[in-house]
């Protein structure tokens, strides 16, 4: 839909059911159980299969703003990185922060084990509230700013659910990074 290059990797934006996606990680919109939920944490769990959720019982949670990196299962991607967002109050019990570090931890993880593809959902932005185009600006930021620490990430899928979540991260990559 729309793509940016940004140091050297491709940045994109579409609209796609997130378990669908070939590429080397997904990112997961978990809870701090990482025991599964509804939304795409449901839908993911559902088309990985239920080895997922037995790896997921061995990591004993996350905290919010943290992520811990699974295997894919039955998913086409390798790896799921599970990430635990913020639930939006009213901005002033650090949401933007705590957000902005779901994107940089799942960068870093991404840079650990050497992945080349990864695709985020629009985390926090389903049924713990996070204003759209707030989020959409601070995960595009951050993610540019993530390119730093995984070097080996040559393609980055903003995977929206739908037009409205689509258009606001364009608007972003216009924003933040440079034509392709
Ligand atoms: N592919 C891509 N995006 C999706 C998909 C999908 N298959 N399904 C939903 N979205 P949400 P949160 C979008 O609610 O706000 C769960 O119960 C959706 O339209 O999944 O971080 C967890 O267990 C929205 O834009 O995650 C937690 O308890 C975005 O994904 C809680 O929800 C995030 O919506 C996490 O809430």
């Amino acid at each position: 839909m729309v793509t940016r290059q940004v140091e050297g990797a491709e940045l994109e934006v579409i609209i796609a059911d997130i378990t669908t996606l070939g590429v080397d990680t997904i990112v997961n919109a978990a809870n701090t159980s990482l025991l599964g939920g509804g939304g795409v944490d449901g839908a993911i769990h559902r088309a990985a299969g239920p080895e997922l959720v037995a790896e997921c019982r061995m990591l004993h949670g996350c905290k919010t703003g943290d992520a811990k990196i699974t295997g894919g299962y039955r998913l086409k991607a390798a790896h799921v990185i599970h990430t635990v967002g913020p639930v939006w109050k009213d901005g002033t019990l650090s949401e933007d922060d705590l957000l902005a570090s779901c994107y940089r931890r799942s960068m870093e993880l991404c840079g650990k084990h050497e992945l080349t593809s990864v695709a985020f959902p629009a985390i926090s932005t389903g049924v713990y509230r996070f204003p759209a185009d707030r989020a959409a600006d601070i995960a595009v930021r951050t993610v540019i700013e993530g390119l730093s620490v995984a070097p080996s990430v040559a393609r980055v899928i903003f995977c929206c659910f739908s037009e409205p979540s689509a258009k606001l991260h364009a608007e972003a990559l216009a924003r933040h990074g440079s034509p392709c």
